[in-house]
């Protein structure tokens, strides 16, 4: 590694002298989630021999199938913040209620994640990830209704994801762009590797599960129908990626252009991803890269969360073609 590197936390100390890091409390927290990731990277890769594979037997509050590795890691994560003195509280997909860790009048920070997604994939070795996001608090102190400042008042102020494949990278945002890391396992440090990520206007993947096609609005039938017809300027047909992984399916929409969607259907009538520790996250970064991310009738950003695990139908990625997608959502053949 030349001494030129950019380190996570070489990263944050320019952006603090840069003053466009919001506050040094925020650098902090992000370096407290790349150390817990680091410690998920680690531990993911190992699960084949340490018996941490399979399924814990129930389902989680949203009604996902439980792994191990998800209980794991979300232990891992709230060791990471529970002695934090500046997060108050945390809001899991691992977790039914949101779970208070501290709420002096340091504790500014909210945290929302999803500690492993695409969980079903831990046990073919396939690519999953961390979804987390940080809301500052505008009342500090006492925890008095912390699901109502989520509502009303809390500011998402930084996001991010990390993909556990064939090499661990943690994006995310703080507000000022999108910048990702690649975990270099020799010196145990994050480093700069896809600087100021900017998401193409448009490409030629999407990613959906299409077995829920007939399920689908008529109008999400038809985009999906547009996608895969083959169109004399050589445009179209579009590219089917889906991993199971959303992490992993943005991930390449935000490097080479795409889209992801997960529409409401039969068995999600609301949609599936939960708005606050995968939708929002994951929008706000979208939105830093240059893409968008919709319902198909709202922008994901602008919905309140009402609940702590509401899902929300969603269209994310190139910024064209989740524009084409919301154009699709009001066309007149409903
Ligand atoms: P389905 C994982 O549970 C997840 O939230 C996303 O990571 C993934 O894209 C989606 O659900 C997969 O859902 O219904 O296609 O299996």
């Amino acid at each position: 590694m030349s001494s030129d590197a950019v380190s996570l936390s070489r990263f944050l100390a320019r952006e603090s002298e840069q003053r466009t890091l919001p506050t040094p409390a925020l650098g902090t927290l992000i370096l407290e989630m790349a150390f817990a990731s680091k410690i998920l990277s680690r531990e993911i890769r190992r699960a084949a021999l340490v018996g941490r594979l399979g399924l814990i037997g129930e389902k989680n509050v949203t009604g996902d199938a439980q792994k191990k590795l998800d209980v794991y890691s979300n232990e891992v994560v709230l060791e990471a913040f529970e002695r934090s003195e500046l997060v108050a509280a945390i809001v899991s997909e691992e977790m039914e209620e949101l779970r208070t860790v501290g709420c002096s009048d340091t504790a500014d920070y909210i945290l929302s994640v999803d500690p492993l997604d695409g969980s079903s994939n831990t046990d073919v070795n396939g690519s999953v990830g961390t979804i987390f996001s940080f809301f500052r608090r505008t009342v500090g102190g006492a925890c008095d209704d912390v699901e109502a400042e989520l509502r009303d008042s809390a500011e998402l102020v930084a996001a991010g994801y990390v993909m556990y494949g064939p090499s661990t990278v943690m994006v995310y945002t703080h507000g000022n762009g999108v910048n990702g890391f690649t975990l270099d396992y020799s010196i145990g440090a994050f480093l700069l590797s896809h600087e100021n990520i900017r998401c193409p206007a448009s490409g030629p993947y999407y990613s959906a599960n299409l077995g829920y096609y007939h399920d689908w609005d008529s109008r999400i039938r038809n985009f999906a129908d547009y996608l895969i017809e083959r169109d004399p300027n050589g445009e179209r047909p579009y590219s089917l990626r889906y991993s199971g992984a959303f992490v992993a399916d943005l991930h390449r929409n935000l490097l080479e252009g795409g889209i992801y969607f997960y529409p409401a259907d039969r068995n999600h009538p609301h949609g599936k991803l939960r708005l606050l520790y995968e939708c929002a996250p994951m929008a706000f970064i979208t939105d830093q890269a240059g893409g968008r991310a919709s319902t198909g009738h709202a922008r994901v950003l602008d919905i309140k969360p009402e609940a702590l695990h509401q899902t929300t139908p969603l269209a994310i990625g190139s910024s064209d073609l989740v524009d084409l997608y919301d154009r699709f959502n009001v066309s007149s053949d409903g």
